[in-house]
Formats: C-alpha cells, structure tokens, sequence
C-alpha cells in the first residue's frame, strides 16, 4: 500500500518531489485501509458531538466562492520581485502614486478576532479567486505570528503546507510574514541559526517579504534575522513599533524625533522597507500625518503602515498616512475588519476613488472576496470576543489588539474575571513600573502576566517591594527582566530588576550570542527514532520552535487522524442529528455521512451514534465524559 500511496501521489505524478517528499507527505505512510480512516473520522466526529457540542450546531450558509478563470493569472507585485529583486520592486513602489495595499485577513485579521483559529482549508477555496479578482493587492499577509504554533497546536495541521498550497494557488501576489526578530515564530529568543534556518525554509516555501520587528524596538535584536532576509534576496521590512502619543507633549520618551532617529538607523541596516507597526491602533489620524510626513522628509525608503481599528479610528488613520504620503498600508477585507483587527480594506479603496491615491481596485471584484469571508466567519464565532465596538480607552492601556480581545478569556482563567477593570487599569500601572516600554508580543505578555500576578496578589506599586520579596515571578517576567528579550529603551528599573531577580545578573548583550547553536541533526534523529519518519528541516525547525507542540501534533495525526481536508463546519461542531455531510478524508476521497440518531447514555456510561457511511449503516460507542 505504501507504494500504491507514492505511486499515486499528486506531486509523484507532477514530477515536482524532491528528497523531502516522503517525509513531507506523511499520508503515504498511512498504510491504513480506507476503512481505519472512516472509523477515524467517525469517532472524531463523534467525539466532538457527545463531548463538545452536545449535539447543538449552528446552521451555516454555504460559502459564496466567485468563479473565475485562472488559467493565465495576470502578473502582479511578484512578479516584479521575481524579476527585478528586491531594489527594482522598491522603485516600483517608490515610482507608484496609487496607495498599495496589503490584505491581513489570512494572518492577523484573523489572529486579532478568531484567536488565530482560521483554517487553511478556508483560504485555500478562495485562493484562486484572490490571485484573479484580488490581482492588484501589494502583498497578502498570511504567515506567522501566531499563525505558526496555533496552527500545530489547535488546528492539528502543518503551517508549511498552507505556505505551499497557497502559494500554488496564488503565484501573482506577494506574499508577507511577519516574524519576531530573534523570537522568531516563538515567544522568546531562539539561537541564531534557528533563525537563519527558519528564514531560509520559508523563503523557499514562498514568502517574499519578511516584516521584521523586535519587541522593544531594539535594533540589536533584528540583525540576524535582517541579515538573512537580504542573504535569501527577499524584501526585509523592518519595523518601528508604535507606541505613546506624538501629539501629547508631556510623554517625551517616544517623540517624532526618537521615530525619526529609529528609522534612519534601520534604514542604515540595508532594509527595503520600513514597517510602521501599530499593533495597539494608538496610532491616531492627525499623529499619523505628521509622523509620515516628517519620515518622507527624513528617510529614502517606502514605509508601510501596519494599524488595528481597536480605537475605532482605524480608516482615519490610514487616510491621513495617504494623504501624507505613506506608499504601502494594511487593510483586511470588510467583512474581516474592524474592532481589534485591521482597518477594512474595501471602505479605503471606496474613500480613495477619484483622489490622487485612488487604489484603481475594482470594489467589485473585491466585494466577492469579502462575501466569501462573510460566509466564512460565523462558523469561528466561538472564538471571537465580546467586544462590538472600537474603544478609546485603548488608548490609556495600550493593549495590542490581539491580546485585548485575548485578555478577558485568560483573566478568566485565573479565575479573575469580576476584575477585568482593575487588570486593565494594571496593565497601565505595570508599564509604568517597567518605565513605560514597547508592548509587542512577547513583551506585552510580561504586562500582562506582571498585571494578572499584581492583582493576583494584592501587590502595589508601594508594597511590592516588601511584600513580593520571597515570591517567583512570572517566567516572562523574569525572563524579561534577564535581558532575555532584549534591552528596553532607557534601561530596566533597577530596584525591580532586582527584586525580580533575586541575586541573578542580567545579561546585556544580544541574547543570541550566549545561546549555543541548536543541533539539527540531534533533532532530526531523535523525531526519526522515535516517529519513524525521516524528517525534513522544516519539520526539524518546528520541533526546534515547539517541541511539544510540535510532537503532540505528530502523535495526533497518527493517533486520531489527518482531518485537514474536513470542512470547518464539520471540524468544529461535527454533525448534527439528521444531517448529510460530504466529509473528504484524503485527496479525491469523499465520504457521505448521515448522523441517524444520537443513543442514550448507557450503563457504562457510553453514547452509540448510529451513521450512515456511503449508504451502509455504522455504528459507534463514544465514552460521554459528561
Ligand atoms: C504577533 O507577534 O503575532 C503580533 O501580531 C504582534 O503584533
Ligand atoms: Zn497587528
């Protein structure tokens, strides 16, 4: 069976496998017979029925995929990278009048509102229609972030397989990651030639610009990762962090002049582009005038503005950047903005029309992808936050947009919720205490995590000296405090580093250079002794990133099965009582199943669900754990 497998595999017969192949299909090891897989995807929806949803599921309107012809995709953005490299695409966007945009909805649009859940079976159905009606776009943002660990983690599918098939659906549109300086897709630093590998393997599975950013704005730890990005000839674009409040004068730590000095230096590192990344959407409408145009004055390269509509003012923001000149902003399709996400993409290409920045997008074609998102968003409701409306208090906390709608759940968790405010108002209090720093993931997980654990604790600004003397902090925090993400803007406080650390000495330097090199090939031998497989560096780089993330998925998908290629809707809620679905189970391969009936609780305390497979009856037992 295993060489029927290869034998009549997709990439097999394309010619298009390389020595990667085997491993990298691991469904060709599945020596499974058709009927193991149909019990495993009975059980998996039986499971998620009697255990999950209680038999309850929503009714879902199909998905309104556009038809289009896509046999010839019109030439676009990549290929102006593919033929001119980087430098001829830096003039053609310095040459361009249009505002370009990019479109976030595959990456942090749904980072921001879903807690990253979106399914790559999702994008890839409107894939081709994006690549036709979506053809003018500067670039799509569709990998890491957390798009990266989630994706193992609670999706049990493999981010590098969604960076290929879309990148084969998707050959005219740049494509955009965004990665955390030296923490990588991770939360905390990893040695450098993680890094370098990590870059490396994604530029070759399709990414072409990199947005590089470092949690404290500290340039020290971006080198690495800028330096590889030009090594690989992609497009480096290297991120300011936003944060504060240019128009307020009494905050004198992040003026205009300390974003001007911050820019020049990056421009020096050899970055194509520089990113203003305004994670926490403090950036508003009349500072981003003035904060653009002073950049146009000071600095060669384009800028692209990366915001979040959490204040509401989100289009505001990104119409005044137009208008001071800004070359390239972040938008997510209508149906996909707003709140904490991105500003919406179809109302700027609207408000443009007729201007010197027109978009010259056709709000037409782009209405049908954002249906299509529309349809889609419902069946990821349990993952959205309470939040309906932008607010301004974001602007007193300086919450990212993906940790505020994340905080009220996690708050939860601590069994905190009735304190929401007070951690809020913590929140604000704590970055203070830290000396007011930039709050990008993972330093706003220390905010955070600092905030929960004074609550917690009934600590102070006042008391926490005396009273958290014997206590263990947080791991971010002390990590934090360590210098192990960095060095903040002005230093640590002194008296609270030491508190924190209790007699350890910090570090200064690069956090990288202490680390030893990781050993691949150790990790290569241990998933092949312990998994069978011969794994490729990909998969060596996920281990490396999230070991037991990494191997839980691995074990998952031997274990329970590969559900990638069921429907969102069937992933999430199963099937309900008298339903017909049509459930793929490998490529080609569609079962038709019908829930009958739901059985009583038994004696021992089981639930039978009785089916119907392709018009034979099934039966199955499930433990109810209720
Ligand atoms: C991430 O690091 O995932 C972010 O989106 C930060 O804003
Ligand atoms: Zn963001």
């Amino acid at each position: 069976p295993f060489l029927i497998n290869v034998l009549n595999h997709k990439e097999f017969l394309s010619g298009k496998c390389d020595t990667g192949f085997i491993t990298y299909n691991p469904e060709l090891f599945n020596i499974e017979t058709k009927e193991d897989k149909e019990l495993k995807v009975l059980k998996f929806i039986g499971e998620k029925v009697v255990n999950e949803t209680k038999g309850y599921k929503p009714d879902f309107n199909i998905p309104r995929v556009p038809r289009v012809d896509n046999t010839n995709p019109s030439p676009g953005t990549k290929q102006i990278l593919d033929e001119k490299g980087p430098e001829g695409l830096v003039k053609w966007i310095k040459d361009n009048k249009k505002l370009l945009l990019t479109d976030t909805t595959m990456r942090d649009a749904h980072q921001s509102l879903m807690a990253t859940r979106m399914r790559t079976i999702d994008m890839l159905r409107i894939a081709e229609a994006i690549s036709v009606l979506g053809k003018g776009l500067f670039s799509l943002e569709m990998w890491g972030g957390a798009t990266f660990d989630v994706s193992y983690r609670f999706l049990k599918e493999c981010p590098w397989k969604r960076l290929e098939l879309l990148r084969e659906k998707i050959p005219n549109i740049l494509f955009q990651m965004l990665i955390r300086g030296a923490n990588g897709v991770g939360y905390t630093n990893y040695p450098d030639n993680v890094i370098r590998e990590f870059i490396k393997e994604a530029a070759n599975s399709g990414i072409d610009v990199f947005r590089i950013f470092d949690s404290l704005n500290w340039l020290k730890g971006m080198e690495v990762a800028i330096y590889e990005v030009l090594k690989q000839g992609k497009v480096a674009e290297v991120c300011i962090c936003y944060t504060g409040d240019i128009l307020d004068d009494r905050r004198d730590k992040y003026t205009l002049e300390y974003y001007i000095k911050t820019a020049k230096e990056i421009e020096k590192t050899g970055a194509h582009i520089l990113g203003i990344k305004d994670m926490s959407s403090l950036l508003k409408p009349q500072a981003a005038y003035k904060l653009i145009s002073a950049l146009k004055e000071e600095i060669d390269i384009p800028i692209h503005l990366h915001t979040h509509d959490t204040s509401g003012n989100g289009v505001a923001t990104i119409l005044m950047a137009a208008q001071a000149g800004v070359d390239v902003v972040d938008t997510a399709f209508n149906s996909m903005a707003g709140l904490t996400s991105q500003p919406a993409l179809n109302s700027v290409v609207a408000a443009l029309e007729y201007t010197e920045r027109s978009t010259g997008l056709d709000l037409d074609d782009l209405q049908k992808i954002s249906d299509y998102w529309m349809d889609i968003r419902p069946i990821y409701s349990q993952f959205e936050s309470e939040l309906k409306s932008g607010t301004a208090e974001i602007y007193k906390y300086e919450i990212p947009g993906g940790q505020y709608s994340n905080l009220r759940p996690q708050v939860e968790s601590f069994g905190l919720g009735h304190r929401f405010d007070d951690i809020k108002e913590m929140y604000r209090i704590v970055n203070e205490m830290l000396g007011d720093i930039v709050k990008v993931t993972p330093t706003s997980k220390v905010v955070g995590d600092l905030a929960i654990f004074m609550v917690q604790n009934d600590l102070t600004p006042e008391n926490i000296y005396e009273k958290a003397k014997g206590m263990a902090f947080p791991d971010s925090v002390v990590a934090y405090f360590k210098g192990m993400m960095g060095q903040p803007i002005g230093g640590f406080p002194e008296k609270f580093q030491k508190l924190v650390l209790k007699g350890e000495k910090p570090i200064t330097c690069r956090p990288g250079e202490l680390l030893e090199d990781e050993d691949f090939d150790k990790i290569a031998n241990y998933l092949k002794e312990k998994y069978n497989i011969e794994p490729t560096m990909k998969e060596v780089l996920s281990y490396a990133f999230y070991p037991k993330v990494f191997e839980e998925y691995l074990e998952f998908i031997v274990r329970d099965g590969d559900f990638s290629r069921v429907s969102s809707d069937v992933f999430f809620y199963g099937i309900k009582e008298g339903e017909i679905a049509e459930v793929e189970i490998e490529e080609g391969k569609i079962l038709v199943i019908k829930l009958l009936e739901i059985g009583k609780l038994d004696e021992e305390g089981y639930r039978t669900l009785y089916f119907e497979v392709n018009d034979s009856r099934r039966a199955i037992k499930i433990f109810d754990k209720a």
